[in-house]
């Protein structure tokens, strides 16, 4: 499973956090590489690492792709671009955040990207829209979701906020 995860807490022009978080699944969508097939609800949730910063709208989707894991994520940094995600401060305040978490079973680790994504396991945040649509899958170091989910030492806030209203799922219908 390919597996990337969407943040904001930001709105950017008239675009909703919610909205931002749409807009990057529909550019992904259009993509003529990628495909969604699975999209978590959204979920609020409580800042981790920079507490003092308004509060995220989080989600995963699931994709398949043909594009090896340094093309995919170039794809990624190019929808925030094209979004006019400027480059902040680490782990601070942006409109749109698209991180590559799980690419199948690929370990790696380079400058740019490691998978599986190292913090997964200590982000409640990404931990529970993805026990949504792999609960029982083994993600990290043999670990699935749900067992990742009983030890993380992360207690912040998450909460259900609602499912993303997209236009892609009605273009994928007709
Ligand atoms: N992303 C970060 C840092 N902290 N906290 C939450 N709740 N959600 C995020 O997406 C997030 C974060 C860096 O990418
Ligand atoms: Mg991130
Ligand atoms: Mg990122």
């Amino acid at each position: 499973m390919i597996v990337l995860g969407l943040g904001s807490n930001i709105s950017i022009g008239n675009n909703t956090r919610e909205e931002n978080i749409a807009t990057a699944i529909r550019l992904l969508s259009e993509h003529s590489r990628i495909a969604v097939e699975q999209v978590s609800s959204l979920y609020e949730t409580e800042p981790v690492g920079l507490k003092d910063q308004p509060s995220f709208l989080n989600a995963v989707i699931a994709i398949t792709t043909e594009l090896p894991p340094l093309e995919l994520l170039d794809v990624c940094l190019g929808i925030e671009r094209q979004m006019g995600r400027v480059r902040e401060v680490r782990w601070g305040p942006r409109n749109i955040d698209i991180d590559l978490l799980l690419y199948h079973n690929v370990e790696m680790a380079t400058i740019t990207l490691e998978l599986p994504h190292p913090r997964m396991p200590d982000r409640r945040f990404v931990l529970i829209p993805l026990a949504e649509i792999a609960g029982n899958l083994s993600v990290y170091k043999g670990k699935t979701v749900q067992e990742l989910l009983a030890v993380t030492g992360d207690n912040s806030q998450v909460n259900l906020y609602g499912n993303i209203k997209t236009s892609w799922q009605a273009n994928a219908i007709g």
